[in-house]
């Protein structure tokens, strides 16, 4: 029976009115040969800036969105982490599931058949819905001096990070990243891989978003230098090769208050 109330009709037109804005600006926004070049510096540096990717009224409206979600569910995080070499993680954060449970927003962008379909061209390959349900989504605020998402590698091979807030270069809060590098969680060697390797870094603007090779691309925000605020939404997906992957499940910090894998003084 094909009987909706007024509530669901809404809600369905709605999405589709997201899914004709986003497949109009991407059409807008990229040619095929504006494609190439981009899938090629991805390929090479493991990251990507598109901001173009989202029409800036969608952009906005994360923000809001991701300030709803903060002022609901942020919990605070601070820890060193020992799969990655002890490296800090000191941030507000809101979890996968609360994300997921919270945000009729960010699960229909998320599963914006526009937005894939793009993602894939970029990257070249198929995304797959993230494996695991705690590291879908995550909301990280930087907010106090010293702040930082220390130098680590993803568990899936694709990230979309929206840069909802960023404080002014001068501050912190930038990106750096070490492309083409891998996490062994037994002998995660970042220092090893600082000394032997450029590193890049990445300054935004507020609504800038970025692509990640997170699974291969060594990576970590520059700790604030100052009280200031820099607030991001992290999409995740996997690929065909996550899928024969066996992960040890003591070090996620984020879904957790306390984790085996970390240190917490
Ligand atoms: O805040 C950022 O730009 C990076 C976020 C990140 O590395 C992550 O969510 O795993
Ligand atoms: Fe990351």
């Amino acid at each position: 029976m094909y009987i909706y109330s007024h509530g669901e009709m809404t809600n369905f037109t709605k999405v589709n009115v997201w899914e004709e804005e986003i497949q109009q600006n991407i059409a807008n926004n990229f040619s095929e040969s504006s494609l190439t070049f981009l899938s090629h510096q991805f390929k090479r540096d493991g990251f990507l800036k598109v901001p173009q990717i989202m029409p800036l009224q969608i952009r906005q409206e994360m923000k809001q969105e991701a300030l709803r979600l903060l002022e609901l569910h942020s919990e605070r995080r601070d820890l060193k982490l020992a799969t990655t070499g002890n490296t800090p993680r000191n941030m507000s954060v809101v979890t996968s599931e609360n994300i997921a449970e919270s945000s009729e927003f960010v699960n229909t962008i998320y599963r914006s058949e526009a937005l894939k379909n793009i993602l894939e061209k970029l990257a070249g390959e198929p995304f797959l819905a993230c494996p695991s349900k705690d590291e879908e989504f995550l909301i990280t605020r930087h907010e106090k001096s010293g702040d930082t998402h220390g130098w680590h590698w993803g568990d899936y091979r694709y990230a979309l990070i929206w840069i909802l807030e960023t404080p002014p270069i001068e501050h912190g809060g930038m990106l750096q990243c070490v492309p083409h590098t891998s996490w062994d969680k037994t002998n995660p060697r970042i220092h090893e891989y600082l000394c032997e390797n450029p590193i890049s870094t990445y300054g935004f603007v507020t609504s800038d978003i970025y692509l990640l090779k997170s699974d291969t691309t060594l990576h970590r925000t520059v700790p604030l230098n100052r009280d200031s605020t820099r607030i991001m939404l992290n999409m995740t997906w996997g690929c065909l090769d996550d899928q024969k992957r066996n992960l040890n499940e003591n070090d996620r910090w984020w879904a957790e208050k306390e984790v085996v894998a970390g240190n917490y003084s």
